[in-house]
């Protein structure tokens, strides 16, 4: 076991910045592997029941606040960060076309856990080289509080829409982490929160997700609604969900400190098959073959057909009237399970009482 000297670790801290940059992330910052404020906020959000159906974030409470309970041995937490915003339509024209389908940026192109996880698996195989110690990489799915860590280790602040927001960058960006049981220099947290008097991202949520500054209800947040709910989707929420079918991206699209995002220079993250630009009706007609062929290595794959159509007839539900969406509702109801031709059949209503689009 090599004991590394302050200077040496000095030295290393610095080093894995650049190897950071050199893997493409943006910003890499060093924290102490405890967070007992973020424990606390975590704690209340749960006692709220804010998690609904996430039965994860409960069970695995405990574990995410304490990095060394997960992975034995940490005393700090490596955050990086890659921002993944794409060029591609522009979110207001999709949204403001409601028989569009408008998809979040993040989920475009290709699935960005692997695509993380194996950087800062290079990356922390790069710090064992010269230092050795103990490191694992955990990005999104591993109970990490990754925003609260990031927060610490310097990347930015936690903003009223819970979104960690860096002043030079906006907050268009992926977290993940490497802990390690290395005694690397901290890095301080360099910026509070500028949100001031802002609450641009509680007025615009179309669903009155964000509660109060800093506290999302997931169960109204069509993030959750769309990807995580494996359920029917509430009534009263759906026409409040317009034409998002995947995600959602208004309270950052609102903050004004997304003018300082960067297009990623990711290539992976480019819309694939035109998901930037489609319409409700034809994703909605894809087979199951189709949906499985063209969302491989995709972030939406997750979610599975059923759940894909159910969005969808919710999209085209709060779309004007038109006969290829009346038609595209009833050709897809012999592949729907039950779940999803609920939400045909509320499309369906939809249509009928809606104004029509053209004759
Ligand atoms: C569960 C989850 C969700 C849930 C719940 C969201 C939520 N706000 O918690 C749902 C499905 C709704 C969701 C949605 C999205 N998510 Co998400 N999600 C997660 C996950 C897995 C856990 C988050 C968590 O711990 N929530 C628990 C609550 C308590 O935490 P929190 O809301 O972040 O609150 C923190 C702060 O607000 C603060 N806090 C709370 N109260 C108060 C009060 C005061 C006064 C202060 C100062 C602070 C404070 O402490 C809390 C704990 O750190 C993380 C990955 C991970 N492992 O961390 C990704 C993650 C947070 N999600 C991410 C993304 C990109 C999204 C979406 C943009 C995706 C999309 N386009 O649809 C949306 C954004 C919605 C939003 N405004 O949060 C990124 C965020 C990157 C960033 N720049 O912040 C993460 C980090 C994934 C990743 N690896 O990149 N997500
Ligand atoms: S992602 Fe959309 S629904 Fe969720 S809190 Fe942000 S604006 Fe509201």
């Amino acid at each position: 076991m090599i004991t590394p000297t302050p200077t040496d670790l000095e030295a290393l801290a610095q080093q894995i910045k650049d190897w950071g940059r050199d893997l493409g992330f943006a910003h890499i910052g060093i924290s102490p592997a405890t967070n007992a404020a973020h424990a606390e906020h975590l704690r209340n959000w749960l006692a709220k029941e804010y998690h609904g159906e996430m039965a994860y974030m409960a069970e695995r409470e405990g574990l995410r606040a304490t990095p060394d309970d997960l992975h034995p041995g940490t005393i700090r937490v490596i955050s990086a960060r890659l921002d993944y915003l794409p060029d591609g339509e522009s979110c207001d024209t999709i949204l403001n076309t409601p028989s569009k389908a408008y998809i979040s940026r993040y989920a475009l192109g290709r699935d960005y856990h692997k695509l993380i996880r194996k950087r800062l698996s290079q990356l922390a195989e790069k710090i064992s080289a010269v230092a050795g110690g103990s490191h694992r990489a955990f990005v999104d799915s591993a109970p990490v509080l990754e925003r609260g860590f990031a927060e610490q280790a310097g990347l930015g602040w936690i903003g009223k829409n819970s979104m960690l927001i860096n002043s030079k960058a906006g907050s268009w960006f992926f977290l993940g982490e490497i802990y390690t049981d290395v005694p690397l220099p901290i890095d301080p947290p360099q910026e509070t929160g500028h949100c001031g008097s802002c609450r641009a991202c509680l007025d615009d949520c179309p669903t009155g997700a964000i509660v109060a500054p800093y506290q999302v209800d997931a169960r109204r947040c069509i993030s959750y609604l769309t990807i995580e709910l494996k359920d029917s989707i509430p009534e009263d929420l759906r026409p409040l969900m317009g034409n998002r079918v995947f995600g959602c991206d208004d309270c950052q699209l609102v903050c004004p400190w997304n003018k300082f995002a960067q297009p990623t220079k990711e290539t992976d993250f480019s819309p694939r098959h035109q998901l930037d630009n489609s319409e409700l009706v034809s994703l909605f007609l894809w087979s199951e073959q189709e949906f499985l062929d063209n969302t491989a290595g995709s972030a939406i794959r997750r979610i599975g057909y059923q759940r894909w159509l159910r969005n969808l007839a919710v999209g085209i539900g709060n779309a004007p009237a038109s006969t290829a969406a009346i038609q595209a509702l009833k050709s897809q109801y012999a592949v729907a399970g039950d779940m999803a031709r609920e939400h045909i059949d509320w499309a369906l209503t939809k249509q009928h009482s809606a104004p029509s689009r053209h004759a």
